[in-house]
């Protein structure tokens, strides 16, 4: 058992001094964020950048965390006050900071009350959200809401008692439409394609099949800013609670992880008044679109890459991926030569440049990202990670013979997931089930396979799917991964002309 003390309010004025703490009053705080969605990633960005704002330019933007998913918030964060330390690591080095712009914590699993009471409260003005990419409901292959996906018809069935994300907010909205009608601003900051206009497309959806005005009020009170969204903070481990008590001398179960880097380009499009995170390192831009192609493409395609050839290479984290020269080298090429012209000019970046410091960001050795962690639900991230860059370059003309490779990766890894395949792995994506039986089903003939999984329309859009070069990619890929030598096909990939490899006979005898 441990006997050092646990973190919260009582703790902060006897912490160690290498430890930053928040440099406002915390007891003058007001919440006026709620964010839905209080996982690693919030709790070391968008938190940070509120906890950066109120030590800059103190104002009424404390922040009230809801989950509607486990895990439960009350039992970690509540605990502790909503304090908790964020861990910046790099290599070697270890800075702590406790972040203090979470006033209150709410547990809405059970049902949706507590987290409607939230959302519909006058003195919210902005919610934030992390609810990960298949939270939105939405078909992948379109950005529509998928009508058949069993939470939305349960609200549509029973709006008052909602379980999916864009019924709580479509019922937070109504709620706030009938009591005092204040505009609010539903900022998304998941890495799905123009989050925002999705955001937008999901809740108004279920609010046109509401009648009673509501989408008219949305349309006059509601704004849906996109926003690109970029920091890597993996799950947190036993490992990272336990080095704080080691280094620090308290015990804290909230703790996260994350990179130096950080980056946030937010639409400037709101609905009443915003916190100025753009006073603290966030952009505030007209137009998010080429910062997202890129950071989505660039730094979201690489680490999905990597993670599922990783996978089928026997590695573990991000890192130890990077660390092989053959999946390094295979990515630095994917991305220079074949997403790297799919992207539009960005305002300040040099794209090259982009694409080596998001590298050199995959080196880092003490981010224990899992292969697995990012390989979940590879279904709802490989549209706008792989896909468009493909069908972008298709329409010109161009070879897609690299960034073909990890679209099979992702299809092995889910097919040596089934049981005729002997379950190397479990598995987490709403498309598991599906493919596992189409594994079952076709065994290792990578031809039946691809068409198979091609064939899923929410995923492959029918035109791309019917794309004989894409498709013969595919399948000489998946012959490859699936072969007892996946790397020694990747370490091919990279070294053949592209075009040669266009003219090699797709499947081997
Ligand atoms: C990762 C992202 O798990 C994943 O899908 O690719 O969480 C990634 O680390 C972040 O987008 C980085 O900003």
């Amino acid at each position: 058992m441990s006997a050092a003390e646990s973190l919260g309010p009582a703790l902060l004025g006897r912490l160690p001094s290498e430890v930053r703490k928040p440099a406002y009053d915390r007891s003058a705080l007001r919440p006026g964020i709620a964010h839905i969605g209080v996982g690693a990633f919030h709790r070391c960005h968008q938190a940070e950048y509120t906890d950066d704002l109120l030590a800059k330019d103190f104002d009424r933007w404390g922040l009230v965390g809801i989950n509607i998913r486990p895990p439960l918030l009350g039992q970690t964060l509540g605990r502790q006050g909503g304090l908790y330390t964020r861990l910046i690591r790099q290599n070697d080095e270890v800075e702590a900071r406790v972040i203090g712009a979470i006033v209150r914590v709410v547990d809405s699993q059970e049902s949706a009350a507590p987290a409607l009471e939230v959302l519909s409260s006058p003195e919210i003005e902005m919610v934030t959200m992390t609810v990960t990419e298949k939270g939105y409901c939405h078909i992948p292959s379109s950005g529509a809401l998928d009508l058949g996906h069993p939470d939305i018809v349960h609200d549509l069935a029973i709006p008052q008692a909602p379980r999916s994300v864009p019924g709580v907010l479509a019922r937070a909205l109504e709620l706030r439409m009938a009591s005092h009608g204040r505009p609010v601003t539903l900022l998304s900051c998941d890495n799905i394609p123009a989050n925002g206009i999705i955001l937008g497309n999901v809740v108004r959806a279920i609010a046109e099949r509401r009648g009673s005005g509501l989408t008219d009020w949305i349309e006059a009170n509601v704004a849906f800013p996109s926003a690109m969204v970029d920091r890597i903070a993996p799950a947190t481990t036993g490992a990272d609670i336990d080095t704080v008590e080691e280094r620090f001398g308290y015990r804290d179960s909230g703790v996260v992880v994350g990179e130096r880097f950080r980056q946030w380009v937010i639409e400037n499009r709101f609905a009443g008044r915003a916190p100025r995170w753009d006073r603290v390192g966030a952009i505030f831009v007209d137009d998010v679109t080429p910062f997202e192609l890129l950071k989505m493409r660039v730094l979201n395609g690489a680490q999905t890459t990597l993670a599922h050839l990783g996978v089928l290479g026997g590695f573990e984290h991000t890192s130890d991926a990077m660390a092989d020269p053959v999946l390094a080298a295979f990515v630095r090429r994917m991305l220079s030569e074949e997403t790297l012209p799919t992207l539009m000019p960005v305002p300040g970046i040099s794209p090259p440049a982009y694409v080596e410091q998001s590298l050199a960001r995959l080196t880092n050795t003490a981010i224990r990202h899992r292969n697995h962690q990012i390989a979940t639900d590879g279904s709802q991230k490989i549209v706008q990670r792989l896909l468009n860059p493909i069908r972008d370059r298709l329409a010109k003309g161009e070879s897609i013979a690299l960034l073909s490779v990890p679209v099979a990766g992702w299809m092995a890894y889910l097919v040596k997931a089934s049981a005729r395949f002997g379950r190397a792995w479990r598995v987490c994506d709403p498309f598991a089930e599906r493919i596992a039986a189409i594994a079952d089903r076709v065994g290792s003939d990578s031809q039946a396979l691809a068409d198979a999984i091609l064939a899923i329309d929410a995923i492959f859009d029918p035109a791309l799917a019917a794309s004989g070069a894409f498709r013969a990619h595919v399948i000489a890929g998946l012959e490859g991964l699936l072969s007892n030598d996946p790397m020694g096909f990747v370490g091919q990939a990279c070294v053949v002309p592209t075009d040669a490899r266009l003219k090699q006979p797709a499947r081997s005898a």
